[in-house]
């Protein structure tokens, strides 16, 4: 099971944290195509490469995953981009969100496509994944 984790970047990296604990959770139910996005040194210069070879190596991994999990609590153009390039796949999609009701883009929770999970805490976070994976 190839997973492609989607998570902010440029958009803000508040939730940097909770992205590497749910990579960590992923990687039980398969491998982490983007490993790098609980990585504290993403921003940094040495780490980042030209933006061409960021899109072409994620448009490809998305090409290559079974599955989308996107962390959508912290708005991000680039997560954005990627659900909608993955619905254009027909790849699953599994948006997980922990912010109030009503905040999230009405683009994400009005596409039918996307299975939303909204979740409070990390116990909540787990029984989502194991909804998802078994
Ligand atoms: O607009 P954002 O930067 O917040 O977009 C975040 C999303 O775009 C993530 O889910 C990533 O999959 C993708 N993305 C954005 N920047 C990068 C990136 N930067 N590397 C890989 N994916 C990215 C540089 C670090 C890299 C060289 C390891």
């Amino acid at each position: 099971m190839k997973i492609y984790f989607c998570g902010s970047i440029r958009g803000g990296r508040e939730d940097a944290d909770l992205y590497a604990y749910l990579i960590w959770e992923l990687k039980k139910y398969g491998t982490v195509l983007t490993e790098h996005i609980g990585n504290d040194a993403v921003l940094t210069p040495e780490f980042e490469g030209s933006d061409q070879n960021i899109w072409q190596q994620d448009t490809g991994w998305l090409r290559e995953c079974d599955i989308v999990i996107a962390e959508c609590t912290r708005p991000s153009l680039g997560v954005g981009y990627e659900l909608a390039y993955a619905e254009n796949l027909n790849k699953p999609v599994h948006v997980l969100y922990r912010g109030q009701p009503g905040s999230l883009s009405a683009m994400i929770t009005g596409d039918p496509y996307f299975v939303i999970h909204t979740y409070s805490d990390q116990t909540s976070l787990l029984a989502i994944l194991e909804s998802i994976f078994c």
